[in-house]
């Protein structure tokens, strides 16, 4: 029987764990848009979005979810677009996607758009038109995405599970290896920590109820002991796409942990930035944080690792850029709030293009 508790290490999570059954597929769609992209002379930008879940039973009637609606991985996709970009979207299923989510079912239902128009004469089929006061917002965002989809410069893929998430990453992320320095990592998937192994699900159905079958209750509470999920930045860094630009968000619910956390992040896996954000500041402000450069060495001294790691002060070795937008504390009915993403994504692309021209 399987019980031992796991720190599972990339390779054994993939050793143990069972692909995605559309895995192949989505990697041989990948590789086609990858090297359209790289054709025509795009940077390409995987955003990941939305939240994972993690599945209790092998047959899944039960699962623990994560919060994130996919509003930051969306909005910031079409920003990226937007900045001429090519965009893998990486989402949750049924999470917020760009372009459609202004017309979300929950807070903007798109049947309320609508009118039905009468005919003029009996027997003549009714017609639908948009209500006058909602046409320009659509007209936009109906051009802007007639627009990427022509230019086909948008790809989806979809994830359920913290395993398909972990198999799809890897696997896109050696698929854009091929793009080295024009290649963006926008990690704003909120992804568990946690997860429960097949192996263990399989026994611990086994030995608490039967087989493969959904958990009966009946038999006092529920213990459940879950497996780390493995630190995937380590390997996305230096393996699997070693070149990219690599963006990963740290969410605290402590403001005071957002600083020390990300910092830590920085500093174990090696990547280019962590945007900070606390959860109920998150839609208007937030910290990226990033190794400062090797400061320059006065002349004459020799460029040794030795004469550069005496010029790096330890304690200030981390640059925070910190990025709000003003909110009125009661703002007015309709009062239309810029969307920070706008600025996140300016800010990448700035630092993006200059570590991409500053890169031997
Ligand atoms: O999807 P959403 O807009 O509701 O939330 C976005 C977010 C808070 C999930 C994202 O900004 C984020 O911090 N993602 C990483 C979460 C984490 O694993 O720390």
């Amino acid at each position: 029987m399987y019980t031992e508790p796991t720190t599972f290490s990339a390779e054994q999570y993939f050793a143990t764990q069972l692909p995605p059954p559309a895995l192949q597929h989505d990697v041989e769609s990948v590789r086609e848009f990858v090297a359209r992209q790289q054709k025509e002379g795009r940077a390409v930008v995987l955003v990941t979005s939305g939240g994972t879940t993690v599945p209790l039973e092998l047959n899944v009637v039960r699962f623990l979810d994560n919060f994130s609606a996919g509003t930051r991985g969306a909005t910031s996709a079409e920003y990226f677009l937007k900045a001429g970009y090519a965009v893998i979207f990486m989402h949750r299923q049924f999470s917020l996607q760009p372009f459609s989510r202004h017309y979300s079912h929950s807070t903007n239902p798109f049947l309320d758009f609508l009118d039905i128009d009468s005919p003029e004469s009996q027997g003549a089929t009714p017609r639908i038109s948009v209500t006058p006061n909602k046409r320009e917002d659509l007209l936009q965002v109906l051009t802007v995405y007639k627009e990427v989809h022509a230019r086909g410069t948008l790809h989806t893929l979809t994830f359920v599970t913290v395993n398909d998430y972990l198999w799809l990453l890897r696997a896109v992320s050696q698929e854009m290896s091929v793009l080295k320095r024009r290649a963006m990592f926008y990690l704003a998937a909120a992804v568990s920590d946690f997860f429960l192994p097949r192996q263990k699900m399989a026994s611990y159905l086994v030995s608490s109820f039967a087989s493969e079958h959904k958990i009966q209750s009946g038999k006092g509470s529920l213990h459940i002991e879950m497996d780390q999920v493995p630190k995937i930045l380590k390997p996305l860094v230096d393996e699997w796409t070693p070149g990219g630009f690599i963006v990963s968000f740290k969410l605290e619910t402590d403001q005071n942990l957002l600083l020390p956390k990300a910092r830590q992040a920085i500093e174990r896996y090696g990547h280019q930035v962590v945007i900070g954000n606390e959860l109920h500041r998150r839609k208007f402000e937030v910290v990226f944080v990033s190794k400062k450069p090797l400061p320059a060495l006065p002349p004459g001294i020799e460029q040794t690792d030795e004469a550069i790691l005496q010029a790096v002060d330890p304690t200030n070795s981390f640059s925070e850029y910190w990025l709000r937008i003003d909110v009125p504390e009661h703002p007015a009915p309709g009062f239309l709030v810029k969307e920070i993403e706008e600025d996140i994504v300016d800010e990448l692309v700035k630092r993006h293009a200059e570590w991409i021209a500053n890169t031997p």
